[in-house]
């Protein structure tokens, strides 16, 4: 039997009161802490909680608020582009004749709506060298051997100017001192498609090379100290067949060693923009020659009242664009009223095919609108194209113009 000094004491022996209520007096202060701090802890995150939904409330309102503005600066742009149609109707209504003291052109005007601000600017397309010209597709060939063979349809045409041999290819091909003498380069030989596929093509009138076009888009490149050359890759670009015209054209067989490799497209060019992939074409290059040139999707004349002078220069052999741009500076406020007032105006001779591919109205043009509502902003590049039957819009793009 254990004597009590031989027992261990319990430390709170002294204090008088049991060593479990002790404990359970401790365990209270504890609890009520932890509970405190509970509390506290989730009044902290109900707070968190609720500033963090405020903030993406706000955000969500914003965000709907600016999709608002957009879509609504999207409607007028559209709106825009209905008013411009009806002052390209209305301008066809007054004249026969596009320049550049028309409506249509002074149009840039800033025209305040609620919570915002539009702007509207119309350009002519067609004066501007439209590539899609240097090939003549089946049925504009067609159209030029009618015009041709009929020569009541342009009475000042005069035959002795008319290059034959221009406007027949099969023949220039035949003879090849004729064909440097025309500027042009007959077509390699030795290439896929034989001489004899392409010669019975264009005796049947089919597509075929716009000589005439050519010849005026190599002076244009040679005046902008830029290599004629470039003309045989881009005619290669647009033109069906895989045959490169000698000695600079270029055809796949160019594109698909590059990396990454791609294809001729053997179509018209749908934007100016797709010469930064044609073979020789580097940013200089396209920098001079871009401002001048267009891509339109189908064969149009050249606008000689909206023209600048530099394409203008480029129509014949010997014009340089100081000279042009002084007759510019002296043009008739109301335009010229025919082709002949400007080629005499401007002592410029041409042949038949040429002038028959000069014009001194348009059908084809640009509208640049833009919106601003609000926080929103939206900007159109639409092209327009006019006929007796009224104005539509063959191509929109939202956001740039290419
Ligand atoms: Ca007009
Ligand atoms: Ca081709």
């Amino acid at each position: 039997m254990k004597s009590a000094a031989c027992c261990p004491c319990p430390v709170n022996a002294g204090s008088g009161r049991p060593p479990s209520a002790v404990r359970l007096a401790g365990s209270g202060r504890s609890q009520t802490g932890v509970a405190l701090i509970t509390v506290l802890l989730i009044v902290f995150l109900a707070s968190v909680t609720a500033t963090s939904l405020a903030a993406l409330q706000q955000i969500a309102i914003r965000r709907s608020t600016v999709l608002q503005h957009q879509q609504q600066a999207r409607l007028y742009t559209l709106a825009i582009e209905q008013w411009a149609a009806l002052v390209l109707a209305r301008d066809s209504q007054q004249n026969e004749t596009d320049h550049l003291h028309e409506e249509w052109a002074n149009a840039s005007s800033v025209l305040p709506v609620k919570d915002g601000v539009l702007s509207a600017q119309l350009r002519d397309l067609q004066g501007c060298f439209n590539l899609n010209n240097l090939w003549q597709s089946a049925s504009s060939a067609s159209a030029a051997d009618s015009e041709d063979a009929n020569p009541d349809a342009n009475p000042d045409a005069n035959p002795e100017n008319t290059s034959k041999d221009a406007k027949d290819p099969a023949k220039s091909r035949q003879d090849p001192q004729a064909a440097a003498k025309e500027g042009v380069t007959p077509k390699n030989p030795s290439s896929a498609q034989s001489a004899s596929d392409l010669d019975q093509d264009e005796v049947k009138g089919k597509a075929r090379l716009n000589q005439a076009q050519y010849q005026v888009f190599q002076r244009l490149l040679s005046a902008l100290e830029l290599k004629p050359e470039l003309a045989q890759a881009i005619v290669d670009w647009i033109d069906p067949d895989q045959d490169p015209i000698f000695p600079d054209g270029a055809e796949d067989s160019d594109y698909n060693v590059l990396t990454p490799a791609y294809l001729a497209a053997n179509r018209p060019l749908s934007s100016v923009t797709e010469l930064r992939l044609i073979k020789g074409m580097d940013q200089n290059a396209y920098d001079k020659l871009a401002p001048l040139v267009c891509a339109l999707p189908s064969k149009t004349p050249l606008n000689v009242n909206t023209a600048p002078a530099q394409v203008l220069a480029a129509l014949a052999e010997g014009k340089d664009s100081k000279e042009m741009e002084q007759l510019l500076k002296n043009r008739p406020a109301e335009g010229y009223k025919n082709v002949d007032e400007f080629l005499n105006a401007a002592e410029l001779t041409v042949d038949a095919t040429l002038k028959n591919q000069l014009s001194v109205a348009t059908q084809h043009f640009l509208l640049r609108a833009e919106a601003r509502v609000g926080d929103g902003r939206a900007m159109l590049y639409s092209t327009l194209y006019r006929t007796k039957n009224g104005v539509r819009a063959l191509r929109r793009s939202f956001g740039n113009q290419d």
